[in-house]
C-alpha cells in the first residue's frame, strides 16, 4: 500500500477534497482585511419589487450583508470631501458636495440628483492612488435598481486615455461605454463595494442611466478606498 493510500484509508477521498475546498474558502491573502465601511441605517422597508431583468442578482434578503471584499490592510478612505463634478451642468456645487460629505443616510435633502438619461459624476482624488475599492450608496425609500451602472477610473480627467473599467452592468451598451458582464442589483444600506484591484488612478467616474422608479440618477455617497 502506498503512503497516500495508507493515509486516506478509511477516510473517503471525496470528504478529503471537500475539507480542502472548505479550508480554501476561509483563506485570506496575507496582509489583507475585509473592507468595513461605516454603514447608515436601512431605509427601505416594504415589499420587494419584481424587477424583470435577465442579468440581475438575486435579492439577498433584508439585512443580509454582501460577501466580504478583501483589501490591503493599510487601505484608507481617500475621497472624503474631494471635488465632485458631473455631466449634468445644472448640478449645483452644494449638491455635488453631498456625494463625498460622509453622510450616507438617505433623506430627501441628502442626495445628489442628476437629470434623466445617462449621466455621470466624477471624483478627483487630488493625486494618483492605488485604488482598493469604490463604494456606492444610492438606497431609496422604495426598492430600486439603477440601470447601466459603470464605474471607471483614470489618470486623465477627460477619460480619453488610461481608463480602467472596474464595474459595468450595461448588458446592451445603451450607455455607449461597451457591454458589461456585471449584474444589476438592488440598492441597500450596505452600499455596493466594487473592487479597485490596485489600479492606479486619480479620477473615478460613475455612470448610470436612471432606475426602476424614475429616469433620474441619484448618489447619496461615494467612497473611494486605497493607499
Ligand atoms: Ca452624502
Amino acid at each position: 500500500m502506498t503512503r497516500w493510500a495508507a493515509q486516506t484509508k478509511g477516510f473517503p477521498i471525496v470528504a478529503a477534497l471537500l475539507l480542502v475546498a472548505a479550508c480554501g474558502l476561509g483563506a485570506q491573502a496575507p496582509g489583507t482585511v475585509p473592507l468595513a465601511p461605516a454603514l447608515p441605517k436601512p431605509t427601505f422597508e416594504g415589499t420587494p419589487i419584481d424587477v424583470r431583468s435577465p442579468h440581475r442578482e438575486a435579492y439577498r434578503g433584508d439585512g443580509v450583508p454582501p460577501p466580504p471584499l478583501l483589501v490591503p490592510a493599510d487601505t484608507r478612505l481617500l475621497s472624503r470631501g474631494c471635488a465632485v463634478t458631473a455631466s449634468d451642468t445644472r448640478a449645483k456645487r452644494l449638491d455635488l458636495a453631498l456625494v463625498t460629505d460622509g453622510d450616507k443616510q438617505y433623506s430627501p435633502s441628502a442626495y445628489l440628483e442628476l437629470a434623466p438619461g445617462v449621466r455621470w459624476i466624477q471624483l478627483d482624488l487630488g493625486t494618483n492612488a492605488e485604488i482598493s475599492a469604490v463604494c456606492l450608496w444610492r438606497e431609496r425609500p422604495e426598492q430600486c435598481v439603477y440601470r447601466d451602472t459603470v464605474v471607471r477610473v483614470s489618470d486623465d480627467c477627460a477619460f480619453g486615455s488610461g481608463v480602467t473599467t472596474l464595474f459595468n452592468n450595461d448588458d446592451d451598451n445603451s450607455a455607449g461605454l461597451g457591454k458589461g458582464a456585471d449584474k444589476e442589483y438592488y440598492e441597500d444600506h450596505f452600499g455596493r463595494r466594487i473592487a479597485g484591484r490596485g489600479v492606479r488612478a486619480r479620477y473615478v467616474r460613475i455612470t448610470s442611466g436612471g432606475n426602476t422608479s424614475n429616469p433620474y440618477n441619484h448618489f447619496t455617497e461615494v467612497e473611494v478606498y486605497g493607499r
